[in-house]
């Protein structure tokens, strides 16, 4: 078995950092809001923002239980790109990757979108059908795809190793050269920020532990650990804990929770020059800003609520990246985290409006619903100011899995479950 200097692993979790914090009002609760969003992670404040903004709802607030951006927004990988396979899923996703375009002007906060471009390495004749597919499917919607030989894939990506004597060698790559990263906690950040100054109060440490309803089974407001508070309408944008919030209102969904995990290295200088993703052996990478290697794995094997993910697939998903990138073996991991991702059988998020009145709910984004964090919270903000899906959200139903209308996305899901 070969070594890694995977020395100090490190739990991590993001911290408070000084400094952001003066930037927006720390709130306190009032008895009654307009609409209330639980959940303040990239898709809860960005959708308190647009109703603000784009909706004039000016009594909003934000529940977060812990800190702002502490969930999967803080904890992902950050990748971005909209090469999914069905109608529905590239309209759905392109909707968000256009918004990232102009995300830092509207928010007035740099969010370091970088287009630098994703490949998905191919290792097999299946890899390479399915990635075919794919980009005929993207084409005609319009997404940009293409396919990469492995010389054309190595002067894309110079540190790529494309030797044919590995294990799995590269066959090929499919490129989305629109996709890339941002910073994610910059991404919380940027729309507290802007939601704040729009008037929505951002409530942290309040945990939401009950939905109220009245007679008729409409919602009336929450239970919070900080005490009940009245909202005509609410949304639940928690992800990982959603289940758990639904199940607040008497509602079950398709869901299941499975801890996620990631890690970076020490930070080198540039070495690696756009997002590098493999399924088939289990690995994704990029390098952010500051320097770091940020490597992600595949979900751990069993359900959990746990933000930390098993070692062994730690270990397993810096073999890979080693077989990918041999010059990497000797880079120190500095920290390693995990989040909760909530999983839909098809692997496609629901953005709806609920069987109980005043109750909408985003969830399901599983492994991938950083990319849509702009999308996700616009189409949530919809649904909720006008008590309709918007015409992009309206497959993304609960009632899906009851009638038989999957959008089986779990090919270009990309990470292995
Ligand atoms: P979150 O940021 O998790 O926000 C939900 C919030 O709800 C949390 O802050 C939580 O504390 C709060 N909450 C929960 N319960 C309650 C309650 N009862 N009361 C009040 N608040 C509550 N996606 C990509 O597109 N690209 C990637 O590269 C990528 N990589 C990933 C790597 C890892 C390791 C992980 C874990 C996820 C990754 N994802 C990726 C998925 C992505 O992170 C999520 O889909 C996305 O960030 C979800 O955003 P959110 O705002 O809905 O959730
Ligand atoms: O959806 O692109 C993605 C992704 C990459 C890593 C985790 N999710």
């Amino acid at each position: 078995m070969q070594r890694y200097s995977l020395f100090s692993l490190v739990r991590h979790g993001l911290r408070n950092h000084s400094g952001w914090r003066e930037q927006w009002r720390a709130a306190t609760p009032k008895s009654h809001y307009d609409a209330i969003v639980i959940g303040g992670g990239g898709h809860g404040l960005g959708a308190a923002f647009y109703l603000a903004r784009d909706y004039g709802l000016a009594n909003i607030a934000v529940l977060e239980k812990g800190w702002i951006g502490g969930g999967n927004t803080g904890r992902n990988t950050t990748i971005i790109r909209s090469n999914y396979l069905f109608d529905e899923s590239s309209s759905l996703y392109d909707h968000a990757v256009k918004k990232w375009d102009t995300l830092s002007e509207e928010l007035n906060y740099n969010v370091m979108y970088s287009r630098r471009g994703v490949m998905m390495l191919a290792h097999t004749v299946h890899d390479e059908q399915v990635f075919r597919r794919h980009i005929h499917a993207n084409r005609l919607n319009g997404v940009d795809n293409e396919w990469l030989t492995p010389e054309q894939a190595k002067a894309y990506c110079p540190p790529l190793n494309i030797d044919p004597g590995v294990r799995y060698p590269i066959i090929g790559a499919a490129l989305q050269r629109r996709g890339g990263t941002a910073r994610h906690d910059a991404v919380a950040w940027g729309y507290a920020r802007a939601a704040d100054a729009m008037g929505v109060d951002i409530i942290e440490n309040c945990e939401v532990t009950g939905i109220d309803r009245d007679r008729s089974g409409r919602v009336i407001g929450v239970q919070t650990s900080r005490g009940p508070i009245r909202a005509a309408k609410v949304g639940v944008s928690a992800a990982g804990n959603s289940s758990v919030v639904m199940g607040m209102a008497g509602l079950r969904l398709p869901l299941e929770s499975f801890p996620l995990q990631a890690l970076v290295s020490e930070p080198v200088k540039p070495v690696l020059p756009c997002v590098v993703m493999s399924n088939t052996i289990h690995a994704y990478i990029s390098q952010s800003d500051k320097g770091e290697l940020v490597i992600g794995a595949g979900t751990d094997v069993y359900t959990s609520y746990t933000q930390r993910g098993g070692l062994h697939i730690a270990q397993h998903t810096l073999e890979a990246i080693c077989e990918i990138f041999p010059q990497f073996r000797r880079m120190r991991m500095l920290r390693n985290w995990g989040g909760i991702v909530d999983v839909t059988p098809d692997r496609s998020p629901i953005i709806a409006k609920t069987s109980v009145p005043g109750l909408y709910v985003n969830c399901g984004w599983g492994t991938g619903g950083f990319k849509a964090t702009p999308g996700a919270a616009h189409l949530l903000a919809h649904t909720m100011a006008t008590d309709a899906p918007h015409a992009l959200n309206a497959p993304f139903t609960i009632e899906r899995f009851r009638d038989g209308h999957m959008i089986d996305e779990a090919a270009a899901a990309a990470v292995a479950h």
